[in-house]
């Protein structure tokens, strides 16, 4: 069952011991958060209004305001991040988690970003997608020193464009990103937009893939290819929470790609469009329907829906590796090999050698194989019908008919009406026989036709 305890205020202000005293004094408490659970969403106490969003395993920023200007402080260090249940990754991130507080602004906010540097090597900040002066765009050498460790710099700009961005190191960035230091940052429109629809359900979630050997804690830096573990939001499932919507809820989905690959995301039951990418809203006659769209690497992809079909949809990505747990790559496949005779002979000079793969590993999500300490299964995650067999980049998008407007909380597994739910075939009655299906090549039989006035209702929604 998902934990997922909603909190507000539970994050805990502490400042950052290697800066000053009197130098932090006058900045912004950084908030700190400790829990990886989905935090309700942040509604502006100050500023112009807007719908905020909801950072799946996230939280939004805190701000202050300063003579009309937002001032946040992220602060760089060493974090601790549970991926799965029981499974803690060593990462770089901002504010006690990676991914970082979500940054939430207006259109025509003035922003001040204060950003202090506990790790133990320079870094500096990229604010992806934003349009802003040079010397603030974060390119440590080209367009600022990096900020050395201990020191804190000062990014300061107006959020011109609306749209869905996010935030990263552009400093030693394959180590720093591949050991987690990301951020969302979200400007929402100062008004009505033509081409940004208002909507009740508004989730955001980045892509980041880390190579952690089982057993290990720290990311492997160096790697290019072969990531083991897949997260939105540095989560891999059954750890990341649900989209909760309620039926008729209009929804966004905010993705964005700090992986090295690229991927297909694909939901369930229903129809998007891409209405908006790190460049900014789509207009409305380049956007066409989807179930799956490519998000492909630096790239941000907005997704929008109408939630009209109740249950538990999938939403994951469509590389079936990346919807996997903790994995070796190595293994070989095993389909069709008869194993019968075989195994206590290897068992004599391999003690733990166990019979897997020759029928599939499907069975693997219920093996009770000895895993070492501190990874998490390859195949996990428990349904109403079963073993869910997935791990890595996979959640669930939950529509409700009775669900509060701004709840978010997981309304459980979806109860099905009575005859919806695919089942055993157990041989047809007597008097229900179809005629024989035409053979290929042939014209349709009249018995075989079906008139359009005989055919049963159609399934499902009408558009
Ligand atoms: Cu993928």
């Amino acid at each position: 069952m998902q934990r997922r305890s909603f909190f507000t205020g539970a994050a805990t202000a502490v400042a950052a011991a290697s800066v000053s005293r009197v130098a932090m004094a006058a900045l912004p408490e950084p908030v700190i958060q400790a829990s990886a659970d989905t935090a309700e969403p942040l509604t502006p106490p100050n500023g112009r209004p807007y719908h905020p969003v909801v950072t799946l395993n996230g939280w939004t920023c805190p701000w202050r305001m300063n003579a009309g200007v937002k001032e946040f402080h992220l602060v760089a260090e060493p974090v601790v991040r549970e991926v799965a249940p029981g499974f803690f990754v060593n990462m770089w991130g901002y504010n006690g988690q990676s991914p970082g507080p979500t940054i939430e602004v207006v259109e025509g906010d003035r922003v001040r970003i204060f950003v202090t540097n506990r790790l133990p090597e320079h870094t500096t900040v990229h604010w992806h997608g934003q349009r802003l002066p040079n010397g603030m765009d974060g390119v440590a050498g080209l367009n600022q020193p990096a900020i050395p460790p201990g020191k804190t710099f000062v990014y300061e700009f107006e959020a011109r464009r609306p749209g869905t961005f996010m935030y990263h190191p552009h400093a030693d960035e394959m180590v720093q990103m591949a050991m987690g230091m990301m951020g969302l940052w979200i400007t929402h429109p100062k008004a009505r937009h033509p081409l940004i629809a208002e909507v009740q359900r508004d989730y955001a979630f980045l892509l980041a893939a880390y190579a952690v050997e089982p057993g290990a804690a720290t990311p492997r830096v160096n790697e290019m290819t072969d990531f083991n573990i897949w997260t939105f939001n540095s989560r891999a499932f059954p750890a990341i929470s649900p989209l909760v919507a309620k039926q008729g809820d209009r929804v966004r989905i905010r993705v964005g790609n700090l992986t090295m690959t690229n991927h297909p995301i694909h939901l369930h039951g229903h129809e998007f469009e891409v209405t908006g990418t790190d460049g900014g809203p789509v207009p409305l006659t380049a956007r066409w329907p989807e179930v799956t769209t490519d998000v492909a690497v630096g790239q941000m992809r907005q997704l929008e829906l109408v939630a009209d079909a109740p249950g538990d949809w999938s939403l994951h990505c469509h590389k079936s590796h990346h919807t996997m747990g903790a994995m070796g790559h190595g293994v070989p496949t095993m389909i069709g090999v008869d194993h019968q005779g075989l195994v206590g002979k290897i068992q004599k000079i391999v003690p733990d050698y166990m019979l897997m793969g020759e029928r599939g590993m499907g069975d693997m999500g219920s093996m009770q194989m000895p895993l070492p300490d501190n990874t998490f299964p390859m195949m996990t995650g428990q349904g109403p019908f079963g073993n869910i067999e997935m791990g890595g980049m996979f959640t669930t998008f939950k529509v409700r008919s009775q669900l509060g407007a701004n709840d978010y909380r997981d309304p459980g597994w979806y109860r099905h009406p009575k005859g919806t739910v695919a089942y055993e075939w157990q041989g047809a009655p007597l008097d229900a026989q179809a005629p024989r299906q035409t053979a290929p090549g042939t014209a349709p039989g009249a018995a075989s036709v079906h008139k359009p006035e005989s055919l049963p209702p159609a399934a499902g929604h009408a558009h």
